[in-house]
């Protein structure tokens, strides 16, 4: 894990699961515009957090390119999922503005929740098809503005699910975010 320490918030890199962060009080679903199960990050977390999920997702979609919505966690160790629908690379476009509208709204939804801690898959990049490294730098581009307003927000994580993704990210990082604050294995 890397942790990077900007304007007094913490972004954590990680290699993992995104079902499996059960110290963040919400973590940020991949979604499909219907909000249904799907498959990679859609799948896992609407497998882990069990069908009521799908009972209330029923009722807030569809959701267009860039937006963000709540929900409960039920069987998930957290408290919150916010689910976010990323552009499909060459199709929605401008793909760039979208994928940073997600983040960007995502973040703000927590702050109007009052969430401390979330978690992020790295949005757009399996099945909607947003090369791996310049989806990570719309992403800490958008975690490094947030951070000069964040208020109770107060830790945002990117969890990679894959060693190489997870490897390019922190390369990204480095180049991008000066202020390295710790690193651990
Ligand atoms: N935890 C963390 N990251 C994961 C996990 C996981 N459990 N599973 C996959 N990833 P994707 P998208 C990585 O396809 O590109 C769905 O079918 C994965 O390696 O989940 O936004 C929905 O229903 C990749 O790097 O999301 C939608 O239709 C990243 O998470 C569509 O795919 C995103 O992959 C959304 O496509």
């Amino acid at each position: 894990m890397i942790i990077y320490k900007l304007n007094g918030l913490a972004l954590e890199i990680v290699q993992g699961n995104i079902v499996k962060q059960p110290d963040l009080e919400a973590v940020v679903n991949a979604a499909n515009a219907e909000l249904k199960i799907g498959g990679g990050v859609a799948g896992a977390i609407h497998k882990a957090a069990g069908p009521k999920l799908r009972q209330e997702t029923k009722k807030l979609a569809p959701i267009k390119p860039g937006e963000a919505v709540l929900t409960g966690g039920y069987n998930l160790p957290n408290e919150f999922i916010i689910h976010t629908l990323g552009p499909v690379y060459g199709k929605d476009k401008p793909e760039e503005k979208l994928l940073r509208a997600c983040y960007q709204n995502s973040l703000k939804l927590a702050e109007e929740n009052e969430i401390k801690s979330i978690g992020f898959p790295a949005i757009s990049t399996g099945a909607f098809g947003y090369p791996l490294e310049l989806a990570a730098e719309v992403s800490l581009a958008a975690v490094k503005s947030f951070s000069r307003e964040a208020e109770l927000l107060n830790r945002i994580r990117f969890v990679l699910f894959s060693q190489s993704d997870y490897e390019s990210y922190q390369e990204i990082a480095k180049k991008y975010l000066r202020t390295k604050k710790s690193e651990r294995n």
